[in-house]
């Protein structure tokens, strides 16, 4: 899987060197390729923004130098085309699963109040946004996705971890987990843990799931296919 970044401050995506992703990209396992839309303009001042049409706070950044910049690393319009925005469709665990099938993507980050509408229009298959507040640019909200995502490619995450256990992969939030030691400053791991009985521990761990769950986050109930642990003639929809 590859990955194209396009932004004016390629400096963000240096943190990528570190980390389990810096390691897999070094393993071979997926590519990161940033670009600077700078590059890209033809002007002397090589100016990558301008005021907006209409009036209006802030600078927008012009759309020639990022046309210029996609055309160059997706001439064929093979990578899914992404632009980060406050106002795209809001990124989660589902999204992420389904961009981790894509061969390529590419990632366009807008910087200031962000992009002329035609370059939108013109060259991008869909606006994401990672939760509902703006920063100052969409370099941050790039490197998530690319964190997020990058964890579903073989090779990333170590032999032992699993996406398939984890908060919202059954559509509800972790349960609580314990290492060693068993008693910690006088507190216990709880007791079904430690008895072995498989049948108790996913129970529990359900049942602590759902108590999680409603607590944070009521909203996370509505779509979590929960009907499955009810039994099977109070199921609404059987299988
Ligand atoms: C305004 C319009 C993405 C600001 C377009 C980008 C937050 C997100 C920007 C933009 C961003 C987000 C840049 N802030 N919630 N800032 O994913 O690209």
């Amino acid at each position: 899987m590859k990955f194209d970044i396009l932004t004016v401050f390629p400096e963000y995506f240096d943190v990528l060197k570190h980390s389990l992703i810096g390691k897999a990209i070094g393993d071979g396992v997926f590519d990161v390729q940033v670009t600077n839309i700078r590059d890209f303009t033809l002007d002397k001042h090589k100016k990558t923004d301008d005021t907006p049409y209409g009036g209006g706070a802030g600078m927008l950044m012009t759309p020639d130098p990022i046309a210029r910049s996609i055309e160059h690393v997706d001439p064929n319009h093979e990578a899914w085309r992404i632009y980060m925005s406050p106002r795209g469709a809001r990124l989660n665990q589902q999204k992420v699963e389904s961009l981790a099938s894509c061969q390529r993507i590419l990632i366009l980050c807008g910087d200031y109040e962000g992009i002329d509408q035609r370059v939108i229009d013109m060259f991008i298959d869909e606006e994401l946004s990672i939760g509902d507040y703006v920063l100052t640019g969409g370099e941050l909200p790039a490197l998530v996705t690319v964190n997020a995502v990058a964890r579903y490619i073989d090779g990333v995450l170590g032999s032992n971890a699993s996406t398939e256990e984890e908060s919202f992969s059954n559509g509800l939030l972790e349960y609580p987990q314990y290492t060693r030691p068993e008693v910690y400053r006088g507190v216990s791991v709880p007791k079904v843990l430690l008895d072995g009985n498989h049948k108790d521990i996913a129970n529990w761990r359900l049942e602590k799931s759902l108590e999680i769950t409603m607590k944070n986050r009521p909203d996370l109930l509505v779509d979590a296919p929960i009907d499955q642990y009810l039994p099977k003639k109070k199921r609404k929809h059987k299988k």
